[in-house]
């Protein structure tokens, strides 16, 4: 019997996603081909381990789902080693993380508050709970990572791991500066590109692995796969501290991190969402995706230039990747009524601090924008200027309902065939 309860609902949020312009910068729209691996029938099957070594009989077949996985992925980003199981970004930050410290060691990372994430060493996550954690921040005028109070904190609290990546960061990062900053203090180097590691798998920014140990990420961002995480290491190496090997020895990091995915963080891994990372990455290794992600780019820069061309504040000034952070300081607007104002424009963002806010997590002095989602629908720049046009005018008309009501309108007419794959 067909659950009619759950199935209209998902045939309403398909039709909300066809009809409204998706901005969340961590939002995609997958392809059929990975919908379909996602709801197969691959979610029946328990395969605790990995291939070759399950703890269940019958994984002949997921064992090859997950090579292969493994296998693309390895291509996609040039890397020696790769754990396709963890069940999300915070996940695979987890698994890392405990793999290589011991309760109350320590973290140095961009505070939450400046565009960082919450497994990075809040209070609120396991990362602050379990460790000790230290921050850096961006500067006030620039917007861009301060390299140099990295260094004054590193060499003041000498961290055993130091964490670059970020939530709500418009630009690139400067890897091998971190790398130094690490190996002068004696810390392990993480990077976290859960937000571009679809731009990065096509070169466009700089090459994480180059100097990180260890590179973390979403499969579901820009990389516009199935929610999930992923490890990644160019080069395995021996675990440094040594610390959570019984006998003491030093062992690989890809045995603790696969040992800390699972049994240490995960049970049984999902085989239906890793043959849908399988498809994604077979996906991102073609000619159309590195299109896709070249068009993200642009979109998220003609989008700056509209803003900032129409008097508003963007952090940093633009952006090198495919989002941006609108201040609205001068806009007479909060994060959140801003939010709640373009959701009732058909526009969906999400309110986000900006670095030195005056407003709490909760109302923020900010919105970020991002273009992954926009762009698999197919638009380009002249769609991204007349998305702006909207943005601004629900601001400008934030309160009157029935002009946001029939902005909605046009904004679903005007772009109804820019199909979203499952509405094609
Ligand atoms: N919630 C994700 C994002 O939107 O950036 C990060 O976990």
């Amino acid at each position: 019997m067909c659950d009619v309860d759950i199935f209209d609902l998902i045939e309403q949020e398909k039709k909300r996603q066809q009809n409204g312009i998706e901005l969340i910068a961590s939002e995609n729209y997958v392809s059929i081909d990975v919908m379909n691996a996602v709801g197969s029938i691959l979610t029946n099957k328990y395969a605790e381990g990995y291939p070759d070594r399950r703890y269940y009989g019958g994984c002949e077949i997921v064992d090859k789902i997950e090579q292969l996985a493994i296998d693309r992925a390895k291509r996609l980003f040039n890397v020696g080693y790769v754990n396709v199981q963890p069940h999300s970004g915070t996940q695979a930050n987890a698994a890392v993380i405990t793999s290589i410290l011991k309760p109350g060691q320590r973290i140095l990372s961009l505070g939450l508050e400046f565009g960082g994430h919450l497994t990075h060493g809040t209070p609120v996550s396991f990362s602050g709970k379990l460790y000790e954690a230290f921050h850096y921040s961006v500067d006030k005028i620039t917007g861009l990572v301060d390299m140099d109070e990295v260094e004054n904190i590193a060499n003041k609290v000498h961290p055993n791991l130091i964490i670059c990546g970020a939530s709500a960061y418009s630009r690139d990062w400067d890897y091998g500066r971190f790398r130094s900053i690490a190996d002068s203090c004696g810390a392990l180097l993480m990077a976290d590109i859960a937000h571009p590691a679809g731009i990065i798998a096509c070169g466009k920014l700089n090459d994480p692995f180059d100097f990180c140990h260890i590179v973390t990420t979403t499969t579901h961002k820009t990389l516009r796969g199935p929610r999930g995480g992923m490890i990644m290491m160019r080069n395995d190496f021996v675990n440094p501290f040594g610390v959570l090997d019984k006998k003491g020895d030093k062992r690989m990091m890809s045995s603790l991190i696969d040992s800390s995915v699972f049994p240490g963080n995960q049970g049984g891994p999902l085989m239906h969402v890793i043959a849908g990372k399988a498809v994604a990455f077979k996906e991102a290794l073609s000619s159309d995706y590195k299109e896709y992600i070249d068009q993200v780019c642009d979109n998220a820069k003609c989008l700056a230039s509209c803003f900032t061309e129409s008097g508003y504040d963007i952090i940093s000034g633009g952006t090198d990747n495919h989002l941006i952070l609108v201040d609205l300081h001068n806009k007479n607007i909060s994060g959140k009524e801003a939010e709640i104002v373009l959701d009732k424009a058909g526009i969906t963002v999400n309110k986000n601090m900006i670095p030195y806010d005056d407003r709490g997590a909760n109302i923020t002095s900010g919105i970020r924008i991002g273009t992954p989602a926009i762009t698999t629908r197919g638009f380009k720049q002249k769609e991204c200027k007349k998305i702006f046009e909207y943005i601004n005018d629900a601001i400008l008309h934030k309160n009157d309902d029935d002009y946001l009501s029939d902005i909605k309108n046009k904004v679903k007419d005007e772009f109804k065939d820019f199909k979203t794959p499952a509405n094609s």
